[in-house]
């Protein structure tokens, strides 16, 4: 039983690893497939790119692939970096020199004012049938100082409502618990295998 997702992010591949290796799939990704193109995030939403992603990888590999649109939107920032938040801070940025640019907009923001929300859309696209969609929400506030050398992203700066820790002090479990992508994802195991069959 094998999966594929349509990503190069070696954070959000060893997340679904996690996830669908419980569910005793194999996963693969697009590291599996170097033949295949880029595929352009031209869309203007995040369901819009996940559908660019999953849609034109299944129709070129002929076979169900899913793919992730994620990212964080912050309030005091009108809701940026959002679908943009791979490229924050410029095409060939590290998740490092995303969060320095992160810290910089938001230095002047008092700590109530730092509210943000991870989204997660996920979409299942196979031949034949119109594409499955799911999305979730994590909500918190971006902190001051990064902490935590687990998980991927903005995940050290990203302190989740209730929590003391940031995203990247939480194991891999206690984040997919209650991250976007864990949520997208329980929303996405009640119906996919009855799509996928149907
Ligand atoms: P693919 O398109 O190849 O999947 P990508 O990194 O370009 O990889 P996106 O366009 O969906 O993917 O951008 C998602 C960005 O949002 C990601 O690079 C992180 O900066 C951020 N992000 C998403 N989920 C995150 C998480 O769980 N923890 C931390 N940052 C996250
Ligand atoms: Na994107």
């Amino acid at each position: 039983k094998t999966i594929i997702i349509a990503t190069r992010n070696t954070g959000k591949a060893q997340e679904f690893k996690t996830m669908f290796g419980r569910a005793g799939y194999e996963v693969k990704t697009l590291a599996d497939y170097p033949e295949l193109p880029d595929v352009e995030e031209t869309g203007s939403t995040f369901e819009e790119n996940a559908r660019l992603k999953a849609e034109t990888i299944a129709y070129l590999l002929n076979q169900p692939v899913l793919a992730d649109d994620s990212g964080l939107k912050v309030d005091a920032l009108g809701g940026m970096p959002g679908i943009y938040s791979a490229r924050f801070a410029g095409e060939h940025k590290s998740d490092a020199g995303n969060n320095a640019k992160l810290l910089y907009e938001l230095t002047d923001v008092p700590d109530e004012k730092r509210t943000a929300q991870f989204h997660c859309t996920l979409v299942f696209a196979a031949s034949g049938k119109e594409s499955l969609v799911v999305e979730a929400q994590w909500s918190g506030r971006i902190g001051r100082i990064p902490k935590g050398e687990n998980g991927f992203g903005y995940d050290p700066l990203f302190i989740p409502n209730d929590s003391t820790k940031t995203a990247a002090e939480m194991s891999s479990e206690e984040k997919n618990k209650m991250s976007h992508r864990g949520q997208a994802m329980a929303k996405l195991s009640q119906k996919w295998q009855k799509w996928l069959e149907g």
